[in-house]
């Protein structure tokens, strides 16, 4: 292994075009020394309604879970990460020494894309918003010099099994090079302040903020620099999709979110007074969300929110105070990025959300 701080210090890494030969290719295998066993079935834990999604930070009993083909319990003790594949120096981390390099926390809204299995068309609300802590992938990747062929990062789990009859023996994911190497993506071993459970992937999972939770693989134990898109089944078979609009049937990873909102307040059905009545909820985007709109009994009269601007990755709250007539009323919220993409009214997993209250 490298003198990890000593190559943390570099400013730069040089790529150094000489063959390297890898230590132990743990790929593909699912034996792992610190593999006790994998608790097997498909578990999926859903989010609270919106309006109980009230705080900034969602509390990690409050977070949905989702789960292909069972949590893998791993020994923290014999636990191991390999950093290798494509690059000059290929090393490995204990969970001591992970711990022992500079960490650095992120907020980021957390999303699950839906399920692989079905079309996205109808709207999907698997959200919260949390607080990691762990190392840069970029710092990790950094020391070990990827080479210049190497294009993707490909991260295992330790999880193994079936999922919709599809047999995998490590839950396998890609990322290409310009985003594994982003500030934002980290190896983390902390949520909330603290340490990752078995359900939430521990003791180390990666975090790909902006991204969609399915690029976030839990239970890591390789992060290898590769030439070209992972083969499995989680990047091949699933986790592909169209390219909305696009006719000629284009398909394209899922990997950043699009613009997204939901209403925290009023909560559906509930009789609120009036004439005022402020609305509120949380925005968010793989970009960041610059507008959102609220439209009163689908009239098509967006109304300006107010939104708090992006600092890391985290959800934006937006607030509006609408003067609503007595009655039944049916309001919907609409996100516009910065990279000018918009929520779509109908027919997407992204759709606004639309709800009904009455006014007295
Ligand atoms: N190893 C592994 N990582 C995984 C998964 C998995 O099944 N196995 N599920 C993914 C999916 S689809 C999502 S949405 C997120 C969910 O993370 P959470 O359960 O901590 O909310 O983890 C991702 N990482
Ligand atoms: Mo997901």
């Amino acid at each position: 292994m490298p003198d990890l701080q000593k190559l943390l210090d570099k400013k730069q890494h040089k790529h150094q075009l000489q063959a390297t030969m890898e230590k132990t290719s743990p790929d593909n295998n699912p034996k792992h020394p610190s593999l006790i066993k994998t608790t097997p079935g498909f578990h999926f834990r859903p989010p609270p309604p919106p309006h109980n999604l009230t705080t900034f930070i969602t509390p990690d009993t409050s977070l949905f879970q989702t789960i292909h083909m069972g949590a893998a319990i791993i020994d923290h003790n014999l636990w191991r990460l390999e950093i290798h594949g494509l690059v000059s120096h290929p090393y490995t981390l204990s969970l001591t020494e992970l711990k022992a390099l500079p960490s650095t926390k992120i907020t980021a809204f957390h999303e699950c894309y839906g399920s692989p299995l079905k079309p996205p068309t109808e709207f999907v609300r698997r959200v919260g918003n949390v607080t990691w802590t762990g190392v840069q992938l970029a710092k990790l990747l950094a020391m070990a010099e990827p080479l210049p062929e190497a294009d993707f990062i490909w991260s295992d789990g330790l999880d193994s099994g079936t999922f919709a009859s599809v047999e995998a023996d490590r839950y396998q994911k890609d990322l290409p090079l310009s985003k594994a190497f982003q500030d934002e993506v980290l190896v983390a071993y902390e949520i909330n302040g603290q340490p990752l459970d078995v359900r939430r992937g521990g003791p180390v999972r990666l975090v790909v903020p902006g991204w969609f939770g399915t690029n976030s693989v839990k239970w890591l134990c390789s992060l290898a620099a590769r030439k070209g898109r992972s083969p499995g089944p989680f990047t091949t078979t699933f986790y592909n999709e169209l390219v909305p609009g696009d006719e000629s049937g284009k398909m394209r990873p899922v990997w950043e979110v699009e613009p997204s909102s939901m209403i925290v307040s009023p909560e559906p059905d509930v009789v609120v007074r009036g004439p005022e009545v402020r609305v509120w909820g949380w925005a968010w985007s793989g970009d960041g969300v610059e507008r959102v709109e609220v439209d009163v009994d689908e009239a098509g009269g967006w109304v300006p929110a107010s939104v708090i601007p992006r600092k890391e990755f985290e959800w934006q709250r937006f607030e509006v105070t609408l003067r609503l007539p007595e009655g039944q009323h049916t309001i919907s919220a609409r996100a516009s990025s910065c990279q000018g993409h918009q929520q779509p009214l109908r027919g997407r997993r992204n759709q606004v959300h639309r709800l009904a209250f009455q006014v007295f």
